[in-house]
């Protein structure tokens, strides 16, 4: 991490405009403090990245809201909505126009978190397969430029943690969306977040998937029925939590529970 942050530190001297891929399920805890503060003096367009992932009328709030926060721009990108690269270009020429007397073609980076879908939007916009992708963090290993038009190349980068993950609530988060292995953050515990969170936000969607009962109100408890109904059971018929865990989390992961968006902009 240390060397791609030194790297990006570099290159940032030659580049015009920044893209922050955010993951639109979770907005701020996706956001890397660390690159806010290399990528300061830069026009950046935000992209609300797995849309397809995201609650739609969420992610049109985060939208209003970053597009009204400063002369940056936000765009939407998702399985179902992939951005096309003429509204890419359009934002990029909008923040930078290139002048016709400068002839050296205008850099655009890709920034953000591990596994967030940079390496993705760089083969989306090219429209071809040139950086491997994958769902695991660290699957970029170093920079790749491409050309996108005649004034604009693409650079996509490795992803990017902060080296001390202070606020608990982010930590989890994005242990829950696939950012940080779960070695990281231990299963058990991610899997007890997201209970707490989906019992208090988002009930239906628990009812729908598991049909709990109404008497199911604590993690624990509904921890133990999915264990129930999906026989992850161990020793003396108890629960098997960690396996139990790991069925809750790649439910939420891959989209079984539904569209769920963790964070909501604020009022
Ligand atoms: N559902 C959904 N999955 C996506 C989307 N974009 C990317 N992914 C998946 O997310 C995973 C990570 O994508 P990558 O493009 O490799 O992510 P990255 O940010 O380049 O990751 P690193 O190089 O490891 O930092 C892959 O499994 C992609 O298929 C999207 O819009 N929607
Ligand atoms: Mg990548």
């Amino acid at each position: 991490m240390n060397k791609a942050r030194k790297e990006l530190v570099k290159l940032l001297r030659g580049i015009h405009v920044v893209i922050e891929v955010l993951d639109a399920r979770i907005p701020m805890a996706s956001a890397n403090p660390l690159l806010a503060s290399m990528t300061k003096q830069l026009p950046i367009i935000k992209i609300l990245n797995k849309a397809d992932l995201a609650e739609k009328q969420t992610t049109q709030a985060w939208l209003s809201y970053f597009n009204t926060q400063s002369a940056n721009i936000c765009l939407l990108n998702g399985r179902d909505q992939p951005l096309p690269r003429e509204s890419l270009l359009k934002s990029a020429y909008q923040l930078c126009e290139p002048r016709a007397s400068q002839s050296r073609a205008r850099q655009i980076v890709i920034v953000g978190i591990p596994n967030v879908g940079k390496s993705s939007i760089l083969n989306q916009l090219t429209d071809r397969k040139l950086a491997k992708t994958g769902n695991e963090p660290a699957v970029t290993r170093r920079q790749q430029r491409v050309q996108l038009d005649e004034n604009w190349y693409l650079i996509d980068t490795p992803g990017l943690l902060w080296p001390r993950l202070e606020d608990q609530g982010a930590a989890f988060m994005l242990a829950c969306t696939g950012t940080i292995r779960n070695t990281a953050v231990e299963a058990e515990d991610i899997a007890w977040f997201i209970a707490e969170m989906l019992l208090k936000d988002h009930r239906h969607v628990l009812t729908r998937r598991y049909n709990i009962a109404g008497s199911v109100t604590q993690p624990e408890q509904l921890l133990r029925h999915i264990a129930e109904i999906r026989g992850s059971l161990g020793k003396g018929g108890h629960p098997d939590w960690h396996k139990t865990s790991e069925l809750l989390l790649n439910d939420y992961r891959s989209g079984k529970l539904g569209n769920l968006s963790l964070e909501t902009p604020p009022e």
